[in-house]
């Protein structure tokens, strides 16, 4: 089988780049195809669209040495990686992004070459994928699990790495490589040898893309499991964070922690994709879904309490949040539990909301142009200007606040750091 020397990306997002900038810095001559002509513009000035530490002096790098190009249109290449994204909408997974990445390679596809999925796709799709591709080209012969023999592999390889630490994992962390055939495993696992060092797991196409879902799910559901004791314990009185530290030191027992709700755009959206495939079954996969999106309404039932006691007191409220990014220490807003809290808060109208996000250069989503919200730079200012203080995201630099700066203050803390 013939080297894979020049590897086309279709899609620089926050998986889609990085893929080809670490790809490029391992010698192979990369095209990183995007429908965006910003994004392209910008990758082919060396510079990122996307936060992620280090990535933007090893694309600068890539450029340079002329490894890596961006453009808006596929070209031939002999391996192809799809990581457009997947959104979903309306109880099910849209693949229009997928169908359209399928049909730009058509017509390029050439005997001997690779293509691999590694966008989050429910069961089923790498086979679909597959069949549209030999549907566009019929004189070339595509993989079935029925027939071995074919002119050009297929795989499905999900990625799996945690944002803020993706250059690290994309190549230490172990991958699953579902091949339609034995033989498409084995051709993927050429690419991935490029980069990984971790191992490479050969499996079928329907587990490796059931395997991505089941990770996500498998986090959603301990999430939703710390995330329903929190409100058990707050109904019995007892403090959820010592509980989970003296449970975890069982030697079979990991709990997870208890937060504002779940976030981002994977473990909240993934395990979607396995209920959408098969409704009836996914029950506690389902409602550990419904337990997590649950959890915002709690604590604005909590800050509204607060609120309303300051108000019969006499006092217009300041509330001031710490933190609007869906995790600690990222610059991502992207279904942020603490940012629809904070939009909910902002609608009342009946409080001054005072915001910390020291991850944030002006208000994001909704929040912006709202006299009664205000982004303070000095995170200590604004508690002590505050009468609540909601603790939404424990990032890092909010270590400076103490117990002692929150007397007399209503305390609202989702993270338990003060707990
Ligand atoms: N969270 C809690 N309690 C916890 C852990 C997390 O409330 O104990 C919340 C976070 O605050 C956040 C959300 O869950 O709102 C998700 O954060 P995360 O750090 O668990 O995961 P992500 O979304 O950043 O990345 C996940 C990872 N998947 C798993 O750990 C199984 C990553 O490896 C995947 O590559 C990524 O999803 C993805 O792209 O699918």
């Amino acid at each position: 089988m013939s080297k894979l020397n020049t590897i086309c990306v279709i899609g620089l997002g926050y998986i889609g780049l990085p893929t080809a900038v670490v790809l490029a810095s391992r010698g192979v001559s990369v095209v990183g195809v995007d429908i965006n002509k910003d994004v392209v513009t910008k990758i082919n000035r060396g510079e990122i669209h996307i936060v992620e530490p280090d990535l933007d002096a090893v694309t600068a790098r890539a450029v340079q040495n002329g490894l890596l190009r961006a453009t808006t249109t596929v070209e031939a290449a002999d391996a192809f990686v799809i990581a457009v994204p997947t959104p979903f909408h309306d109880g099910k997974a849209d693949l229009a992004y997928v169908d359209a990445a399928t049909a730009s390679i058509a017509p390029v596809l050439k005997k001997g070459d690779l293509v691999v999925l590694e966008s989050t796709s429910p069961p089923g799709t790498t086979e679909s994928m597959t069949k549209r591709l030999a549907a566009l080209r019929p004189d070339l012969r595509f993989p079935n699990v029925a027939n071995g023999a074919c002119d050009i592999h297929v795989a499905y390889c999900p990625e799996r790495v945690l944002p803020g630490r993706v250059l690290i994992e994309l190549v230490e962390n172990d991958r699953v490589i579902g091949g339609i055939t034995p033989a498409c495993s084995e051709r993927a696992e050429e690419l991935y040898r490029i980069f990984c060092t971790g191992s490479l797991l050969k499996t079928g196409v329907r587990t490796a893309e059931m395997c991505k879902l089941t990770e996500n799910s498998f986090r959603d559901v301990g999430i939703a499991f710390a995330n329903e004791l929190s409100v058990i314990c707050e109904k019995l009185g007892i403090n959820v964070w010592e509980l989970i530290r003296l449970a975890n030191h069982h030697p079979r027992v990991n709990i997870l922690q208890p937060g504002p709700g779940v976030g981002g755009h994977c473990i909240a959206v993934d395990p979607w994709f396995i209920v959408a495939a098969a409704p009836e079954e996914s029950r506690l996969i389902r409602t550990a879904r419904e337990v997590n999106d649950g959890k915002p309404a709690h604590v604005l039932e909590k800050i509204k309490a607060a609120v309303d006691g300051a108000r019969a007191a006499g006092a217009k409220p300041k509330v001031a949040l710490l933190g609007l990014a869906f995790k600690p220490d990222v610059d991502d807003f992207r279904e942020s539990p603490a940012l629809q809290i904070a939009e909910a808060i902002a609608e009342w109208n009946n409080c001054e909301v005072l915001v910390s996000e020291p991850h944030a250069v002006r208000l994001p989503g909704k929040l912006a142009d709202l006299n009664h919200v205000r982004l303070g730079s000095s995170t200590r200012d604004l508690v002590a200007e505050a009468h609540i203080v909601v603790m939404l995201v424990n990032h890092r630099s909010y270590n400076e606040i103490q117990r002692a700066d929150l007397s007399g203050k209503a305390i609202i803390d989702t993270r338990g750091v003060w707990s």
